[in-house]
């Protein structure tokens, strides 16, 4: 076999509840379905800390934020630290990151381990956005920033050198907050009534006091901002929070809209050139959304929405039983090492991530981990007031502790609130509105899950919180 190529795609805020592969109530993704359908989809891969910058770093080195120091999204990428990238740099693979880097700029932050890079600064922008290139280069795009960002790696593709494998990342802006859709999607929902999700007027009863304080309700958000137009007048309550609903959804799901149609465009560009057979395809999101979940916006909680990450991989030559679905638990510090090892690269010891390419081969894996470590630095975050917070993961329960502490992070503010506990059972309330960390009838859950996270914490390298 020759060595594969790579296409990772990773777009930003994109739930998986938004791709009808996912069983998305309110959004058909016929590009994406394509590549569940040729490979497989993870229905529980996860993120390790629900933020842009952090999960990117975790997914670029292998390795958790209190180890890899990208806490928050005020602590830029250490770039002299390894990455897989490099790794597949240094292995022989010609390698493009093209879009969102989000891990700061600067000689020692700018990406490493690219033959070419073209970035958006910070956030960027979703029209006529600059973009960065090494040693200060700045371009001036005109056009949607979807639609460039493919183009640009389309380019790229084709003027590679055809005598190597490559690597391509490219990493859209979309679905991001604010939410600017292309204009072919301004309009085309404009008289459709999306569902609420099911916990769209959840009171949070029961859940911790920080968890019902957070800002990311859709009250919350800027009407000319995020929804493009001033509230209405003469609207009840409740028909105002539909408005805001549907003016919130319907953009984000534009953005979508066009992520797919992107993807589809890549994808017949791989079919056209000959690539596809010997091209692994990754799409991924950097974390999961609420999407009117709880009355939410945002992400940043452990909650469900918030912390799954869609993950489809397509690898023609090398996944049995295309269109199967994976249920074990994978997270973001695993992407790394299992593409070094589909590449057939080494994977160095440093990595925290394990390599999952025998569940893409259909094998069973005896000592896989049924649990998986979360933690979320940046309490109080002036946006959302969103409080820290760490958690584990079981196929069957969630325990958060709010430990409410800002600990000095960057971009953590005080004061510290109570320590507070969550414990959902995942199996009968699979919707987290039932938290029954008081609930004598969890108490030998609860003391599992306790013991489980500090089990995880020792074996990762990870301080718990102390009063
Ligand atoms: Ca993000």
């Amino acid at each position: 076999m020759t060595a594969p190529n790579l296409v990772f795609i990773m777009s930003d805020d994109h739930a998986a509840h938004a791709i009808s592969a996912y069983g998305s109530r309110i959004t058909t993704t016929p590009n994406l379905d394509r590549l569940a359908a040729d490979g497989v989809l993870f229905e529980n891969a996860f993120c390790t800390n629900s933020i842009c910058a952090p999960s990117r770093a975790a997914i670029l080195t292998g390795t958790y934020n209190h180890t890899n120091g990208v806490t928050t999204l005020d602590t830029p990428l250490d770039n002299s630290l390894w990455t897989f990238p490099q790794q597949l740099q240094a292995s022989g693979w010609q390698t493009a990151m093209i879009g969102k880097w989000h891990l700061g700029h600067g000689p020692g932050a700018d990406p490493t381990g690219f033959d070419h890079w073209r970035v958006l600064p910070g956030q960027g922008h979703y029209y006529n956005p600059v973009m960065l290139e090494p040693e200060g280069r700045v371009v001036e795009r005109g056009g949607y920033v979807t639609d460039l960002i493919t183009d640009d790696c389309i380019d790229w593709i084709n003027r590679r050198d055809h005598d190597q494998p490559f690597a391509l990342f490219c990493h859209h802006k979309a679905p991001h907050r604010s939410w600017e859709p292309p204009p072919k999607y301004w309009t085309v929902d404009e008289d459709r009534h999306v569902p609420w999700p099911e916990t769209f007027l959840d009171d949070l009863s029961g859940r911790a006091n920080v968890v019902q304080s957070v800002q990311m309700r859709m009250m919350d958000l800027d009407p000319i901002v995020d929804l493009g137009a001033p509230v209405p007048e003469g609207l009840s309550d409740r028909e105002e929070l539909d408005w805001r609903y549907q003016r919130y959804i319907k953009r984000y799901l534009g953005c979508v809209a066009s992520i797919d149609d992107n993807v589809g465009r890549l994808l017949d560009h791989l079919d056209t050139t000959g690539l596809a057979d010997n091209t692994i395809v990754v799409y991924t999101s950097d974390q999961g959304f609420f999407l009117g979940d709880h009355g939410w916006f945002d992400k940043r909680l452990m909650y469900e929405e918030s912390l799954r990450m869609p993950l489809l991989v397509r690898w023609p030559e090398g996944v049995v039983e295309p269109g199967r679905r994976i249920g074990e638990i994978v997270v973001n510090v695993d992407f790394g090492p299992t593409l070094l090892d589909v590449c057939g690269v080494q994977i160095p010891d440093e990595v925290q991530g394990r390599s999952f390419k025998p569940m893409l081969e259909n094998k069973s894996v005896d000592d896989w981990p049924t649990s998986m470590y979360y933690r979320y630095w940046m309490h109080r975050d002036s946006a959302h007031l969103c409080p820290a917070h760490y958690g584990v993961r079981t196929e069957t329960h969630k325990l958060i502790c709010y430990y409410n502490d800002p600990m000095g992070q960057p971009g953590a503010n005080g004061p510290t609130d109570p320590i507070e506990y969550e414990l959902f059972d995942l199996v009968a309330d699979r919707f987290e509105v039932n938290n029954v960390f008081a609930d004598p009838a969890y108490d030998d859950v609860k003391g599992e899950l306790l013991l489980e996270l500090r089990r995880l914490q020792t074996e990762l390298g990870d301080e718990p919180w102390l009063s």
